[in-house]
């Protein structure tokens, strides 16, 4: 079951055509979705893609709530994923893709356990993540949602800067007239916590978190449906980060 759902997913994908809710079919439980999700990265990195970072789900309250659940949700990002800044990005390869304004963290070593996480980022960015649940219509369940890689589709990362404290920092997505604004301790209260989560979680699932590594801290606005035209995030005292829709 684990290989013919994640076969699925990743035909999605590739064929930017939407799928029904697993769910709908099928009893999953979320280490079997974990596992589909394993399955459907694996097939990535077997036709040359490489792990570039891991990304986190639902550290909104208000998506949590919205989920019924508590516990944030981890996905992979690949060197497939990643997009140039002030690149176009041909949007026909995603089936109904939404943009989110983001922080991004940089891992300068490996996390271990040995010291803090936060001792092991080096930088800190504004970035845009484009997420593209491959199920029809953006219906899912949480494990449905877990089993598709958290709907990781594309990232646009901005200049590193320093890293630091980068709580209640107000963050503004433009997509042509559409406009979100916000702030980044709607990241579970603060962006720092994403990361502790993000360890707590990942060692429960054996995702490896290695150096180098890009982590995506989740969503800071409610995702807007990413149009052709320009788009840009403003995260105040991180710069901007843009790119075009084409
Ligand atoms: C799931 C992914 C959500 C976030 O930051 O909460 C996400 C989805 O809504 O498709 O990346």
């Amino acid at each position: 079951m684990i290989e013919e759902l994640a076969e699925r997913l990743d035909g999605a994908q590739l064929n930017a055509e939407d799928t029904p809710s697993l769910a709908d079919t099928h009893e999953i439980d979320i280490d079997q979705a974990y596992e589909i999700q394993q399955a459907v990265v694996d097939r990535r990195l077997a036709r040359g893609e490489t792990l570039t970072g891991v990304k986190l789900g639902f550290t909104s309250e208000a998506k949590m709530a919205q989920m019924g659940v508590s516990e944030v949700i981890v996905g992979r990002i690949t060197d497939g994923m990643a997009h140039v800044q002030d690149s176009l990005i041909d949007i026909s390869r995603y089936i109904h893709p939404k943009v989110e304004p983001e922080i991004a963290y940089r891992l300068a070593r490996d996390v271990d356990g040995s010291v803090p996480i936060e001792s092991c980022v080096d930088a800190v960015a504004a970035a845009v993540e484009i997420i593209d649940s491959r199920y029809r219509d953006f219906r899912f369940t949480y494990t449905d949602v877990v089993a598709d890689n958290t709907s990781a589709a594309g990232y646009v990362i901005g200049p590193w800067q320093e890293f630091g404290d980068v709580n209640n920092r107000s963050v503004r997505l433009e997509v042509g007239s559409a406009e979100v604004t916000g702030s980044t301790s709607a990241i579970l209260g603060d962006p720092a916590r994403a990361l502790t989560a993000l360890e707590e979680v990942a060692k429960r699932r054996g995702i490896e978190l290695r150096a180098g590594y890009v982590i995506l801290a989740g969503a800071a606005t409610a995702a807007i449906p990413l149009t052709p035209g320009p788009v840009e995030c403003r995260i105040d005292g991180l710069g901007a980060v843009s790119f075009i829709g084409e």
